[in-house]
């Protein structure tokens, strides 16, 4: 295999493991390999456009960065990516802002990417494209004559095709992904509904085997579920910091049960859901009242998108009316904190709860719900509650499974976890431990690169349609 070269919207220094998700998770595999991290620096400057690229070194691993404009940034990251590709691909038409100008800025910056990317790449090398930001990057990189192996992967959900179409522009969105050798999602629904997108949209011809022809491409789509590091979970809750969080946290709620939720302040995670749920376990099941408590992280995200300070304030006056009707002078219900909580302390409270609310309204897959897993303590585990929405519901079916818009269908998972008897809880962690292990970090990035480098697209007759 020739060097790895992975581009995505923002880049981590590989050397340190402070960001969680996405971050953590290329860290790993540009660690084992060394090669090439290429994305935006998260400078915002006067005019990126003459500016050099930025070159690092972080160990085995070169970091190439560049900066973008403030209008640049204004129409590619706040407008498109986050104002119209977000909210579309989670359902939310209502929040989305179909704002003309986005989308020009959006290609604008895939093809600053790509002219300042091609000029470092290497023939034999292998390039890997992340989300929802970069979908037209090969586009623009064949077009400079790249021939290279490309592929993609989806970190976020894909709707289904009556929804996408409402995008005005989905049509140029979905032919770009022709321009990749690989596309990959994060879950069975995601790939149908890309299979049946452009079955119907773009008349694509099923060749077999994940492979599909159109616009003069054949390339090749399949399902890669995400996995975690799950070794560097369990060290972290062994680590020092680790075991003094889990301790104190035993320590503080000797007499109640933990419940912990753990969330990008983010629309699409269901928090006011959430607390709604909790709040009716509260009012239907006075045994709760005085013995549970549920800590909310909400670490902040997005803070210069509109929609999510309204997600904010609805969340602090529920958690506010939550306390204020039912805390008593020893107890308050929810402890919420808008704040990012350090990774190494997370295993430990993790540990610490015994239910974990995982419940979002759409999620690509939902690394939370894998970790808090493999944080537990085989002996006495805690239990998943977790949203059929997640796509990590479809790996973790011994989870309690809910529809979070039933607010009052979840409240009853809630108090079904809250009450599990040990057996059936170690029954289930075993289960869910036993495909955290198979299809763990290491298992997604090999067959992710495995598939690339089977799967070298075809070109048949006229060059295909460019963008
Ligand atoms: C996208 C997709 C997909 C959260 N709060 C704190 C903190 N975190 C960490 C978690 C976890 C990560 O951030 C969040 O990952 P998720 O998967 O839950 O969600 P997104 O950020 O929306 O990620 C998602 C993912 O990409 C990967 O493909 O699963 O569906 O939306 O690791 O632990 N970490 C620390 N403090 C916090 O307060 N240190």
């Amino acid at each position: 295999m020739g060097r790895l070269v992975v581009v995505s919207n923002r880049i981590a220094d590989p050397r340190k493991t402070a960001a969680g998700g996405l971050a953590v998770a290329l860290a790993e595999v540009l660690n084992n390999t060394g090669g090439l991290w290429f994305g935006w620096s998260g400078k915002i400057v006067d005019h990126s456009e003459d500016d050099d690229v930025h070159i690092q070194q972080a160990g085995p691993v070169k970091l190439a960065m560049v900066d973008l404009s403030k209008v640049d940034h204004d129409a590619f990251y706040l407008g498109y990516s986050n104002g119209v590709l977000w909210p579309v691909f989670h359902y939310r038409l209502d929040l989305a802002d179909f704002d003309a100008g986005y989308i020009t800025g959006y290609r604008r910056v895939n093809q600053l990417f790509a002219r300042k990317l091609a000029p470092l790449l290497r023939s034999d090398d292998i390039i890997w494209v992340h989300d929802y930001h970069l979908i037209p990057l090969a586009a623009e990189l064949r077009a400079l004559g790249c021939n290279q192996r490309i592929g993609f992967f989806l970190h976020i959900p894909l709707p289904p095709p009556l929804i996408l179409a409402a995008i005005p522009g989905h049509d140029w969105l979905i032919r770009a992904l022709f321009a990749y050798d690989l596309v990959g999602f994060q879950s069975k629904a995601d790939h149908s509904h890309f299979c049946e997108y452009i079955e119907t949209e773009a008349h694509a011809q099923d060749m077999g085997d994940g492979r599909w022809r159109a616009f003069n491409r054949t390339v090749q789509a399949g399902a890669f579920p995400i996995g975690i590091d799950v070794a560097e979970f369990n060290a972290l809750t062994e680590a020092p910091e680790g075991r003094e969080m889990y301790e104190r946290m035993r320590r503080e709620y000797s007499r109640r049960k933990l419940l912990v939720g753990v969330d990008r302040l983010d629309y699409s995670k269901g928090l006011p859901q959430r607390m709604r749920a909790f709040r009716e376990v509260l009012q239907r099941y006075p045994e709760a009242r005085n013995s549970a408590t549920l800590i909310q992280i909400a670490s902040p995200s997005r803070e210069d998108v509109s929609a999510y300070s309204d997600i904010l304030h609805e969340l602090e006056s529920l958690c506010g009316s939550i306390n204020g009707n039912f805390g008593e002078l020893d107890w308050m219900p929810v402890r919420y904190m808008h704040r990012t909580v350090a990774r190494a302390r997370l295993p430990g409270l993790f540990r610490a709860s015994r239910v974990a609310l995982v419940t979002p309204l759409r999620d690509g897959m939902n690394l939370v719900a894998k970790e808090f897993i493999a944080s537990q303590d085989p002996e006495n585990p805690g239990v998943l509650v977790l949203s059929r929405f997640a796509g990590a519901a479809e790996q973790m079916r011994e989870a309690l499974l809910v529809n979070p818009y039933d607010i009052e269908g979840t409240a009853s998972a809630i108090q079904l976890a809250l009450q599990m008897p040990v057996e059936e809880r170690r029954v289930r962690y075993e289960a869910l431990m036993k495909t955290l292990r198979r299809f763990d970090v290491h298992w997604w990035c090999d067959s992710f690169l495995e598939s690339l480098a089977k799967a070298k697209a075809e070109e048949t007759g006229t060059p295909w349609l460019r963008l």
